[in-house]
């Protein structure tokens, strides 16, 4: 939609400078059309962090409450205010309107129009400054009829109510807004008191402004009824009496896609003077910008200082026309991108809908939190248009979102215009991309903020050298393919191959769920364990039962870490003898009655004596234990097809004993 954004003279808030605006006639998309359908699809988005959540609520901004008409005494003109405290009507006492409300000057009355025109230049220069709290107006010489009780107040202007929320206008109740109790006692207005507290009564004159619900006081046939109920009672008056309504006010404004620069997409659209405004038809689509183009010395859209581009027939009637210079701000396309992915190689459509309904929504989406209340909003607003348009199914673009951390060194954001940037490049140089990529994933979980430290990065890049030497110490066992570890080992191999399954599944769990910190950690662990065993006796990986676990877990640590230091792990699967490369293997398996944490190891007696040890998930029944055991190659060897007399389970010492 086209819409004249309303652009004062008036001091710019920033340098003090005049500025001079004229009005401009902008593009516009609806999307408070959506603002319901953008707050309740929130229930769609348990994977979303809260906090983004919040960020959009509050940016949608939703209040329930009233609209009222204040006619303007001695005259037709209505002043309407939009209020979230309808039960509060009984104690206005002054009505504020913005200095820009179109009532404001033929309210204004002797020396007020001068006032007027000074706090229009004051609002300009406050725009987008909240830092100064403090409140002015003045007394217009208008006053307003109370829409219920006839009563006379007076209308001011005042600096803090601004012109696009609501109505631009606001009942001033200073008992119980503290905007308009402070305003009132600036200015000495009276301060009426119409909620009274519930308990412990308030006397008057009042110290601050009471804010909380409670029981109404001075209203009339609605004086003694509780204020949440008043709401709706005195909102259901006001409609009866032709002066009001309840509404509901959302804070969202439409998305002004205008841009008067020479990047970004065209807005497809042509003026004629005869005709109005005319969407360029599809044939003619895309409107492509001029690649002659002149920057250096021009002010303003170099489009409109282009000798060409402008003039295009009237779509309708052909005769020469103006096409609009205007391009799109950038977030426009980057609202359905995600889609286009879907079907990426499409010259007919933007997407096709069969596409986009086998791959969307997408599972994870990664982003910024700054991108709660625009890009992330914009997206869910068209991904809910196209689905009303019938180009895609679903009502949310994305399932889970991650908002990744920043980068902090020495306390302060890692940023170019600090200074304080540590480039990729310099600890490639030193260290190599493994160490950089593996520090990066290290050092914090991706949605925390990374603390940045050189010591940290020193550490992953020991880690690494760590794993190489490793390899290194068992290159032969490990450049021969291996079997697999038989059940029966010797306990210290036995912990060295627990920890291997361990860190199969903990890899695996964490990377599913974006932890990759703990992820790396695990890997460490392993590393840890082998490194402790090849301490204290490096004649345990000598055993065939030994190679095999030393194999089963270098194979496995470097398959495991692979996705994080890539170019090692490529090398050192390249020295074990594969052909193909690491990040084309199958990502490994767990046993699972491998895990330490949840198994035990059963120690099984035939006849009194040990025969067999089988690890067992930890906490399994008694008939699970049975024939588990019963089963077990080892064991069936030493019953040996004799019945079983006795089968004896000690739990709490991973015991059983068989007499046959
Ligand atoms: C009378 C009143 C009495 C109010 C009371 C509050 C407390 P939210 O919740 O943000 O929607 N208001 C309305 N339009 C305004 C504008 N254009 N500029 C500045 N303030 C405006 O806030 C709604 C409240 O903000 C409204 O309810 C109005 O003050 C004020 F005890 O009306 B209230
Ligand atoms: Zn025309």
């Amino acid at each position: 939609m086209l819409a004249n954004e309303q652009v004062q003279d008036g001091l710019c808030w920033r340098c003090d400078n005049e500025v001079v605006l004229k009005e401009l006639s902008q593009w516009y998309l609806r999307i408070t059309d959506y603002s319901d359908q953008l707050l309740d699809g929130h229930s769609q988005l348990g994977e979303w962090p809260e906090r983004v959540l919040a960020l959009q609520k509050n940016w949608i901004g939703k209040s329930h409450g009233a609209r009222a008409k204040f006619q303007v005494d001695g005259s037709s003109d209505e002043i309407e205010i939009f209020t979230t405290r309808p039960d509060t009507l009984f104690g206005v006492t002054f009505v504020t309107i913005a200095a820009q409300h179109p009532l404001a000057a033929k309210l204004c009355k002797g020396d007020s129009v001068s006032k007027l025109e000074e706090i229009k230049k004051l609002v300009a220069l406050k725009k987008g400054n909240d830092a100064n709290p403090e409140k002015n107006g003045f007394f217009t010489g208008s006053y307003a009829v109370h829409p219920l009780t006839g009563e006379k107040v007076p209308v001011w202007v005042g600096d803090f109510v601004v012109m696009d929320y609501g109505t631009g206008a606001v009942m001033a109740v200073p008992a119980h807004d503290e905007r308009d109790f402070e305003f009132a006692k600036k200015y000495n207005l009276p301060i009426k008191l119409v909620i009274q507290r519930d308990g412990e009564k308030l006397s008057e004159p009042l110290e601050a402004a009471y804010t909380d619900s409670g029981i109404l006081v001075n209203s009339a046939q609605f004086s003694n009824s509780a204020s949440e109920a008043a709401k709706m009672a005195i909102a259901s008056e006001l409609e009866m009496q032709g002066k009001g309504k309840a509404t509901i006010q959302f804070r969202l404004r439409d998305w002004g896609i205008s841009r008067q620069r020479y990047w970004g997409n065209p807005v497809p659209v042509i003026y004629c003077t005869d005709c109005g405004p005319q969407m360029v038809p599809e044939k003619d689509l895309p409107v492509t910008l001029p690649k002659d183009i002149e920057f250096l010395g021009v002010t303003g859209n170099p489009l409109e200082k282009h000798p060409t581009y402008k003039h295009a027939p009237c779509p309708k009637c052909n005769k020469p026309a103006t096409r609009e210079t205007d391009t799109m701000d950038t977030f426009v396309e980057s609202s359905w991108y995600y889609a286009r992915f879907t079907d990426p190689t499409n010259d007919k459509a933007p997407f096709n809908k069969a596409a986009a309904d086998k791959w969307l929504p997408v599972d994870c989406y990664i982003g910024g939190v700054e991108h709660a209340c625009m890009h992330l909003l914009y997206s869910r607003f068209f991904h809910k248009v196209l689905r009303d348009w019938g180009y895609l199914s679903g009502d949310e673009p994305f399932k889970r979102l991650l908002t990744q951390g920043m980068v902090i060194k020495d306390g302060a954001k890692m940023s170019k215009s600090k200074g304080n940037v540590v480039t990729p490049a310099s600890i490639i140089e030193k260290f190599g991309a493994d160490t950089a990529r593996l520090f990066s994933l290290f050092a914090a979980p991706p949605e925390k903020d990374l603390d940045w430290n050189d010591k940290g990065v020193e550490g992953c890049f020991r880690f690494a050298g760590r794993v190489w030497r490793l390899f290194q110490t068992f290159h032969t066992t490990l450049a021969t393919t291996q079997e697999l570890p038989p059940n029966e080992l010797p306990d210290d191999l036995l912990t060295v191959r627990r920890k291997t399954h361990w860190m199969i599944a903990k890899m695996t769990e964490e990377i599913e769920t974006h932890k990759y910190n703990t992820a790396i950690s695990a890997a460490m662990e392993l590393v840890n364990e082998v490194y402790s065993l090849m301490d204290k006796s490096i004649k345990s990986f000598e055993t065939p039962a030994g190679k095999a676990v030393v194999y089963e877990a270098v194979k496995n640590l470097i398959l495991c870490l692979a996705p994080f230091t890539p170019h090692l792990c490529e090398e050192l699967w390249a020295e074990m003898g594969h052909k193909s490369m690491v990040s084309t293997a199958a990502w490994p398996a767990h046993d699972p009655k491998m895990l330490v944490a949840s198994s035990i190891t059963l120690v099984v007696q035939v006849n009194g004596k040990k025969r067999a040890l089988i690890a067992m998930p930890a906490g399994v029944s008694e008939t699970e234990v049975r024939k588990t055991v019963e089963a077990h190659a080892d064991v069936q060897r030493f019953v040996a097809g004799q019945p079983i007399k006795k089968f004896i389970y000690v739990q709490k010492n991973n015991l059983v004993s068989i007499v046959v």
